[in-house]
């Protein structure tokens, strides 16, 4: 049934202002209403902080003063008894707190508090889609649906290439940049593993540091797969600070809560120091680089210094995980008032280089919210840089020994990939789908409003692998499987450094193995990078948050993961030359113990499992996370590893999505 609930809010909690439209408010939202359901009158708490950013400004977490109002919120709201608490709190805030650090604030809360498993959050694309599309949908969005009734909508369709036209040679991978499920992936990453908050635990997740590396690494090696693909050089590194950023970015979205449009950035724009006392930031560029310096020395001297001066060592086992969280930077930075707050400001003095003291009043650009920074060609360029630092580690570290690579008695002969396009071929295409906008947009009448976009799609295929076990007995494997360009920009081939910072895990899984020969098959759409298309954007044919759905309990976290349609890099319709690698490493090895019942856990690869450990013992993007003397991927391989050549094919047309179940 759609039977729609209405919430009966004690009068003293509206504001002021809406006292006496108290009865026209609850006319608006109750008039179709099936059942009352009153909230609970509680003692309310002191939301003054929060509240001191203005109800129609846009919200950055990166933003220091906006993460601290942010954290208290998730304190008020992890601090309530009970959830008829939490929804009371919650009404009360609604009209009072900024609709985006509400959303941000709330979200974190029911993906922490034990007794929220099973609650409901939309997801962001619908509740603010105004951060994902161009804005023209919106107003043809409000003209349908004022004329016609919601069931016979058609859809409004998003147009393909809308930020700039083909002389700007960046508008190749704008398909990337602007894809709505990487931009709520990134949204989510950041949900899950927030930088701030008053309650330790939500920050001091298992490994949360390395995540953060390795799966801002992988974006940046996915990235430049794409843009090899597209005839683009690979990203250059924004490492000076006082350079002009060559690129420019245009959003073209516009916010329905600030009423306004997402400034721009002009090509060949230089951050400058900031003095914005509305946003209570007074920072300059030389803090950036001196950071940057104390960062380098850490690593130099694989030591970190601790607030009381004493020295911790950056070991095998942790190093990369402290330096995610120095770098990041997290409220579980070793020392955040000597290393500083690199990646964070990174983000907000860019974000604010078109106007840095607020002469304009202008607010930040796309750059300062991690739902919309993706689109902007720069946020590459300030990543690929952050990777280089935490790469300078990596070398730091010795070769993987033979006793790390090696699986005794496992040969992998053969990996070799089937699909419809033949095989070791991957087809790609062009794909027409459709999402939901209408929670998001304030219409009158409510109801559904479908949205129609093109997005890249790839065609399904099966991995096949062919292991001999000589050892005897059954055994237990990792599967472990990456895609890497096989030339640079000149055509000349890749050595093997260069590509092992390319690679691009598509896949990571267990599988037992049987004394004599086996044939491994899995398909690509059980991706643990991957989730699938219906949870990206929870379209009309699933609803896993559907109240009273099995699949609710862990939606949000699960909102978590890669997009699937996003799998495999365009290619070129002549034919993209790809190596597909596969390892099998010895689970014994691997393992991490721990029960995974009920858990999501589809796309640990880069989002690990909800109160959970994650679940692979070895470095993040083992085997290739750190250099070896190897000069080509082929001296590196062992019995248990195998590569095939593979082809990726695009073919420019626009299907219709099929369901696929
Ligand atoms: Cu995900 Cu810079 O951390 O955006």
């Amino acid at each position: 049934g759609d039977e729609k609930a209405v919430f009966e809010i004690p009068d003293h909690y509206y504001p002021d202002k809406y006292k006496q439209l108290t009865s026209t408010i609850s006319n608006r939202f109750g008039g179709d209403a099936g059942r009352a359901i009153p909230v609970r009158n509680i003692a309310l708490p002191n939301l003054a902080l929060p509240m001191e950013l203005p109800y129609n400004d846009q919200f950055s977490l990166f933003v220091p003063k906006h993460r601290v109002m942010a954290g208290k919120l998730i304190d008020i709201f992890m601090g309530m008894r009970d959830l008829e608490d939490l929804q009371s709190v919650c009404s009360f805030c609604q009209l009072r707190i900024n609709p985006y650090m509400f959303n941000y604030c709330l979200s974190v809360a029911i993906l922490h508090r034990p007794d929220c498993k099973g609650v409901n959050i939309p997801t962001f694309a619908e509740t603010f889609p105004d951060k994902f599309m161009d804005p023209k949908v919106f107003r043809k969005a409000r003209e349908v649906s004022n004329v016609v009734t919601s069931g016979n909508r058609m859809p409004v369709t998003i147009p393909v290439n809308y930020t700039a036209n083909s002389s700007e040679p960046e508008q190749r991978v704008a398909y990337f940049r602007e894809d709505i499920g990487i931009n709520l992936h990134h949204w989510h990453w950041h949900l899950v593993y927030p930088f701030d908050s008053a309650d330790r635990s939500i920050v001091n997740k298992d490994r949360r540091g390395e995540l953060f590396y390795y799966m801002h690494q992988q974006i940046i090696a996915r990235y430049n797969m794409e843009r090899l693909c597209n005839g683009l050089q690979r990203v250059r590194r924004f490492m000076n600070f006082r350079e002009p950023i060559d690129e420019g970015y245009f959003p073209k979205l516009d916010s329905q809560v600030a009423s306004r449009a997402w400034p721009p950035r002009f090509a060949g724009t230089t951050i400058r120091d900031l003095d914005r006392p509305v946003d209570q930031i007074r920072a300059d560029v030389s803090e950036l680089e001196t950071w940057r310096d104390r960062f380098v020395q850490a690593v130099e001297s694989l030591t970190v210094t601790l607030p009381n001066n004493r020295q911790m060592p950056l070991d095998e086992e942790r190093g990369i995980d402290i330096l995610g969280n120095m770098m990041e930077s997290s409220i579980i930075s070793p020392n955040r008032g000597y290393y500083g707050d690199l990646h964070n400001m990174g983000h907000v003095f860019i974000s604010y280089s078109h106007d840095p003291d607020h002469r304009h009043l202008e607010q930040f650009g796309v750059m300062g919210d991690s739902a919309t920074a993706m689109r902007d060609p720069v946020f590459y360029r300030w990543h690929s840089y952050i990777d280089d630092l935490f790469q300078l580690y990596k070398y730091k570290l010795n070769p993987y020994t033979d006793d790390k690579l090696d699986f005794p008695g496992i040969r992998l002969s053969s990996i070799s990939l089937e699909g419809p396009a033949g095989n070791n071929t991957v087809g790609t295409f062009w794909e027409l789908s459709t999402v939901e906008l209408g929670r998001g947009l304030d219409f009158t009448p409510r109801g559904s409003v479908l949205a129609r976009f093109t997005h890249l799609q790839h065609q399904d295929f099966t991995y096949v692998l062919e292991v001999n076990n000589t050892s005897g007995q059954g055994v237990m494997g990792t599967v472990r499987i990456f895609m890497a360009p096989t030339v640079n920009e000149q055509g000349e081939p890749l050595g093997f450094d260069e590509q092992r910072r390319a690679m691009v895990e598509l896949d990571k899984f267990t599988a037992g193995l049987r004394p004599g020969n086996n044939t491994i098959r899995h398909r690509s759409l059980d991706s643990s990078v991957t989730i699938p298309y219906e949870r990206t954007f929870r379209d009309q044919s699933a609803r896993p948050g559907d109240p009273g759905s099995s699949e609710a309990a862990e939606f949000d976290f699960c909102g978590c993961g890669w997009p699937h349609h996003m799998l495999i890099p365009k290619g070129t319709a002549q034919g993209y030359p790809v190596v597909l690698f596969a390892m099998i490493s010895n689970w014994a090895d691997d393992r991490v113990e721990q029960d995974l019942v009920g858990s999501c856990n589809d796309a640990a690869s880069y989002c690990g499992i909800r109160d959970r450990r994650y679940p692979d013992r070895r470095a993040m993007g083992f085997p290739f996370d750190r250099p070896a003397p190897a000069q080509a991927l082929s001296d590196f391989l062992r019995p248990n590893m195998a590569v095939n050549d593979v082809t990726i094919r695009f073919s420019d047309t626009t299907r219709p999505r099929q369901q696929r179940r």
